[in-house]
């Protein structure tokens, strides 16, 4: 009776297990659901080296399996002397040659592809400097923000990454105070951000596998670099080549920041030249500043890379930045009424450059509802886990 209780203890707990790991294939976030080309080849290695073992893992089993039921004293008898195989040439040949040879199928192409996913050759041209017909994406990653600059088109942006598909797109990765790692799960990495000396590699997007996933990738900080390394979070949105150019085309055009029209987000205006820019740009071409660039900042889906994007939360976090994201390098000491610090809000609500296209709010949440499902999963381990 004991027995069947612990056997069906056992069970529950494997199906338990089996609904939590349901949830991790998320076209959006799993390294199991490959976006594009290198993801795709990291996986194919992935499944290959997990053949591998299985075949060990099973042949092993079977010949054990045989040993034990064949040499049973019932069969063999009382007084039966297994034969002495120590040092027998044959065997120890045998058992050297074919886990060398599993390496082998293991090694080449590991190295093979390697090499190959390192290669960012073409993102320079003859003279060194960055080639104009890729598309290069110099990241700098900050405690606890991520800063995209284009340097072919002299465009800044942070938090949320545009990316072409169909296209490899060529990264030059650097951090600004601590080590990071520049992680999108789904088209593959991750690659360390360093102090010193720059990282290069490219990933793709394929064109299908963005509109899958409604054009919203996640990505993540994947080295723990402080007290809110976990909340180090910032999306990658995937577009077609003419929409990207749109959307390149329409950061370069705001020469000034953008005037603000209401008059609350005016004065918001006022107030922010005197209080915040210091730290934050509104210019497509502030890069290096101290916070994030926040010239579109009102097309984000993400306050701090984490927070919804309403009002209300953009007002509670320039009131107290560190309750929200403790240790991060915005200080909330300005000295603001509540009601400048509204202004303000309402000033930076207005900082868009797209004109609906690929509106990212709509897309996140389909995005979620999509890879979801009936699944309840609170927003905030959704984002905030690693
Ligand atoms: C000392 C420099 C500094 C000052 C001054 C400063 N900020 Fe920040 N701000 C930061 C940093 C650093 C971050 C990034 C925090 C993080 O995510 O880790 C940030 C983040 C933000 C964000 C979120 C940005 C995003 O990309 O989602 C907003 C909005 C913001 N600040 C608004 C303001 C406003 C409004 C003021 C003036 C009242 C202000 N900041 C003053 C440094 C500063
Ligand atoms: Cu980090």
């Amino acid at each position: 009776m004991k027995n069947r209780w612990m056997n069906a203890k056992w069970l529950g707990l494997i199906t338990l297990l089996a609904v939590f790991a349901s949830g991790c294939g998320k076209n959006h976030l799993s390294t199991l659901k490959p976006a594009g080309e290198v993801g795709q080849e990291q996986f194919n290695l992935m499944l290959l080296s997990i053949v591998i073992m299985l075949l060990v893992v099973a042949v092993v089993s079977v010949v054990f399996t045989i040993a034990v039921i064949k040499s049973r004293r019932k069969n063999l008898g009382e007084d039966f002397e297994p034969k002495d195989v120590a040092g027998n040439h044959t065997l120890e040949v045998i058992w050297t040659a074919i886990p060398i040879l599993l390496l082998i199928i293991l090694a080449v192409p590991t190295v093979y592809l390697t090499f190959k996913q390192a290669d960012t050759q073409a993102m320079e041209n003859e003279d060194g400097g960055v080639n104009s017909e890729e598309t290069v994406i110099n990241v700098t990653a900050n405690q606890y923000w991520w800063e995209f600059e284009y340097p072919n088109e002299e465009v800044v942006t942070s938090q949320e990454l545009v990316v072409p598909t169909d296209k490899k797109v060529y990264f030059n990765l650097k951090a600004a105070d601590v080590k990071h790692s520049f992680w999108v799960p789904a088209a593959g990495g991750k690659l360390d951000t360093n102090v010193d000396g720059i990282n290069s590699f490219y990933l793709t997007f394929d064109e299908d596998k963005a509109q899958d996933s409604n054009r919203l990738f996640y990505g993540k900080c994947a080295e723990l670099c402080g007290p809110s390394h976990a909340l180090m979070d910032f999306k990658v949105k995937a577009l077609p080549e003419e929409e990207y150019d749109q959307w390149l085309a329409d950061m370069k055009n705001i020469e000034e920041p953008v005037q603000a029209s209401a008059d609350d987000a005016a004065e918001g205006q006022e107030i922010f030249n005197n209080s915040c820019i210091g730290c934050h740009a509104v210019t497509p071409t502030g890069t290096g500043a101290q916070g994030p660039n926040l010239t579109n900042f009102g097309d984000r889906d993400l306050i701090a890379g984490f927070m919804e994007h309403n009002e209300e939360n953009l007002v509670n976090w320039i009131k107290d930045p560190e309750s929200y994201k403790p240790d991060n390098k915005m200080t909330g000491q300005y000295d603001l009424t509540d009601e400048e610090i509204n202004a303000v809000a309402a000033y930076l609500m207005e900082l868009k450059v797209e004109e609906g296209a690929g509106d990212v709010e709509t897309l996140r949440e389909s995005a979620e509802e999509g890879a979801e499902g009936s699944e309840e999963e609170s927003s905030e381990s959704e984002e905030g886990g690693n």
